[in-house]
């Protein structure tokens, strides 16, 4: 049951952006879980704090022409949603792929506040991209159009007021060009993007960070909520062959586990014994290959055309592609084959349906927004020793990381358990986020 004023303000969103459905899943998740605070403390809807949250600070959405090898001039749409900052800069990547569009890049701005807020340091939350493919492209078409993305860019972003990173489609390259011409526009050398290369003040980890903390919260919530050891000996299926799924599924096999699944957006790969990491590394790290190339060096492994993924039988699967990917079927059939956790490496993977389905079967669920939070974590690490002018080790980022992920686990279950939902990691999460954001912006004032 909803609490009138949440449900007030997720009808006037409704209507408001009835075009942006990945925008109303987004905040509708949100927004309902935290019915028992406002419960407790109705004081907050005098102060607007639904309808401030809901509203990004900022929205910029610009042309972005560039020139292919042909000469031809092509013109793709760009975007950076500023979303709160009420706990620091904003913070968050930039996805290039051709569905990109306002209510992706809201939703994932929005998911970005609480995240954020969770990891424990200053980081508002935003997000941005464009509708742009990088596939089949070249790198000098790549390079002139992150040129013309950060010629509009530039001037809205800075070390202290929004810095962006990756995320889908974006990686070392890409951040290497933004760099380059945010540099050359500003001329200033700052820590005004993350996930930069080592050679230009990178932080070690990051590129790992983000699979590797998903593996870190997901053996500690087996631990905590399963209570019959953690990833080790299980096997995962997993999806996804980028960033995200390449880092969990190193480190989930360094913990002891069987990675038994990978995918990319044409197929997927059934390898029961184990996917081979070096040769998915190769594949998809090093050529920008297709998975299906994968049986070609695992005469035991099979390749599947299209969906089909969460049909193999695993004990955890772990979602690292894009968001709903994971329906009520893939839920169902996840159920059917003994599927203990299912825990989300991308973000909001699981449509609503899958998540209630999954939740009424008493499987563990470990959100986004908590589970996913190690890569925008070791972005908010590069920021501190960009700022102090120096470079950590590999092992203190790790170890940092590492502190971060667990401080979120605690951080979701006592606020569950607070609340009177002891044990609901995603409804833990929410509130977590949620109450040190309200308290900044009740300090700030109506700004
Ligand atoms: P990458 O671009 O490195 O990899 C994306 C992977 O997902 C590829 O295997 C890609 O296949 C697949 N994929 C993308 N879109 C689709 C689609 N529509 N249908 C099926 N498969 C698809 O991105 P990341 O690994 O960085 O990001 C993956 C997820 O993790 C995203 O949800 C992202 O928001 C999230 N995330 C990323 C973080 C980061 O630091 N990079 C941090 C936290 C979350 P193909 O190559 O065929 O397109
Ligand atoms: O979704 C995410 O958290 C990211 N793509 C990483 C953001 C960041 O700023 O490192």
């Amino acid at each position: 049951m909803k609490n009138d004023y949440i449900k007030r303000v997720c009808d006037n969103l409704a209507i408001k952006s009835s075009h942006e459905p990945e925008f109303l899943q987004a905040t509708n998740e949100v927004l309902e879980s935290l019915d028992p605070v406002f419960k407790l403390n109705p004081e907050l809807e005098q102060i607007g704090i639904l309808e401030r949250l809901i509203e990004p600070e900022r929205t910029i959405i610009f042309r972005v022409p560039w020139v292919d090898d042909s000469g031809r001039v092509k013109v793709n749409r760009g975007f950076r949603v500023q979303f709160n900052s009420a706990i620091g800069p904003y913070k968050g990547g930039l996805r290039f792929h051709p569905s990109v569009d306002l209510s992706v890049i809201k939703f994932l701005g929005f998911e970005q506040i609480f995240k954020n807020s969770l990891t424990g340091l200053p980081l508002g939350g935003g997000k941005g991209g464009s509708d742009f493919d990088p596939k089949c492209k070249s790198d000098g078409e790549v390079m002139r159009f992150c040129q013309s993305f950060m010629n509009e860019l530039y001037r809205h972003i800075g070390q202290f007021t929004d810095v962006p990173a990756g995320d889908i489609g974006v990686g070392a390259r890409e951040i290497g060009y933004l760099f380059g011409q945010y540099k050359k526009l500003a001329n200033e050398f700052s820590g005004v993007l993350t996930g930069k290369g080592l050679s230009y003040s990178g932080s070690l980890v990051r590129p790992e960070a983000t699979g590797y903390g998903l593996c870190y919260y997901t053996d500690e919530v087996l631990r905590r909520l399963k209570g019959q050891g953690g990833l080790h000996d299980r096997r995962v299926a997993m999806s996804g062959s980028g960033n995200v799924a390449v880092f969990a599924a190193e480190k989930a096999a360094q913990m002891g586990a069987i990675v038994v699944t990978m995918s990319d957006s044409t197929g997927w790969v059934h390898a029961p014994n184990g996917i081979k990491l070096d040769v998915v590394k190769g594949i998809k790290l090093e050529h920008r290959g297709r998975i299906s190339e994968y049986v070609k060096y695992d005469a035991s492994a099979k390749y599947h055309e299209g969906r089909g993924v969460w049909s193999a039988a695993a004990d955890v699967a772990l979602p690292c592609a894009t968001q709903n990917e994971l329906t009520l079927d893939d839920a169902k059939q996840l159920v059917k084959n003994g599927c203990q956790a299912v825990v989300e490496g991308a973000n909001m993977p699981s449509t609503p349906e899958a998540i209630a389905y999954l939740k009424k079967q008493s499987v563990l669920f470990g959100p986004a927004k908590a589970a996913n939070a190690g890569g925008v974590a070791v972005s908010g690490l590069e920021m501190s020793q960009n700022s102090q002018r120096l470079s950590w080790t590999a092992q203190e980022v790790d170890d940092k990381l590492r502190e971060v992920m667990f401080n979120i686990v605690n951080m979701s279950l006592n606020a569950a358990e607070k609340y009177g939902k002891s044990g609901d990691l995603a409804i833990g999460a929410n509130i977590a986020g949620f109450e040190r954001v309200a308290d900044a912006m009740k300090a700030e004032g109506v700004v």
